[in-house]
């Protein structure tokens, strides 16, 4: 997956990502235009305006309007900028969110130090979810006694999607500001406790990337990275029965998990109503 990932902007596999690729690119151009403009502005204003044998170098801006006419200029650009580019694409990527009936919800929740990806599973329904349910082994807290949580699917740092289809993710944070990104979808969002933040995207190939934290977050923020994996439809409802959890076996006294062994292990899937190691 390394070569998505250079110099340049990363591949681009989201609906909405060449409107974004091009404002970046346009202000790139600008910004390069006004440094290089500042920069001759300067030299000259250097030359013209330097103490020398008849002319004295005088600190008063009132006699030059130049600058204050670029400035004028300069903000014009900006409200350009603002208003032509990042506004349209800002009211088609954030207030279009897609009908939840075609689109795939997904719950996202934050943590130190990873993503914890929350499935409904097959009957479309998220189970109750609290913190007090929160332990190893239920890092979304999923309530044991609700009947529709039985069959929610829940990994960490492994989000797979199906193509061509939109995916409404609801995202949140445990503990503190996390950013959830995924470069190669153009998406950046920060997850912010005691927020659901919806964020939608739609993948146009398959393939497998990253999800990484774009907020400086805890000492251990440099490995919180997760793993992103586009599939055909029919390979994604695969791998969500395949990744749906196993009936509970009753009677055994259940030793919780350690933190350890779900933290550590970047693809565990971890069975929403059971502590028992599977
Ligand atoms: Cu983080």
């Amino acid at each position: 997956m390394n070569h998505y990932y250079g110099w340049g902007l990363p591949v681009n596999i989201s609906t909405h990502g060449a409107a974004i690729d091009h404002l970046i690119y346009v202000i790139h151009i600008f910004m390069a235009v006004l440094f290089i403009g500042w920069f001759i502005f300067l030299i000259y204003a250097l030359i013209k305006f330097r103490s020398r044998d008849g002319h004295k170098a005088i600190y008063d801006i009132n006699h030059f309007k130049v600058p204050t006419y670029l400035e004028v200029f300069v903000a014009l650009l900006e409200v350009v900028l603002l208003v032509g580019f990042s506004f349209p694409i800002m009211n088609q990527v954030r207030q279009q969110i897609p009908d939840k009936s075609k689109a795939l919800e997904v719950r996202v929740l934050g943590e130190q130090f990873a993503w914890n990806i929350h499935y409904p599973g097959p009957d479309g329904l998220f189970g109750k979810s609290a913190p007090e349910f929160m332990k190893p082994g239920s890092p979304v807290g999923l309530d044991p006694e609700d009947p529709i949580g039985k069959d929610d699917v829940v990994t960490i740092n492994q989000m797979n999607i199906p193509v061509h289809r939109p995916v409404l993710v609801h995202l949140s944070s445990k503990d503190v500001i996390h950013s959830f990104f995924l470069p190669v979808m153009r998406v950046k969002q920060d997850a912010i406790p005691g927020q659901s933040i919806p964020v939608w995207f739609e993948a146009t190939q398959t393939g497998k990337f990253e999800i990484a934290c774009a907020q400086l977050c805890g000492l251990g923020h440099y490995r919180m990275r997760g793993f992103f994996n586009v599939q055909s439809p029919e390979d994604f409802a695969k791998w969500l029965v395949s990744k749906a959890p196993k009936k509970r076996i009753p009677a055994t006294p259940r030793v919780p998990a350690p933190l350890k062994s779900f933290v550590e292990d970047s693809t565990a899937t971890v069975a929403s109503h059971t502590t028992a190691p599977s």
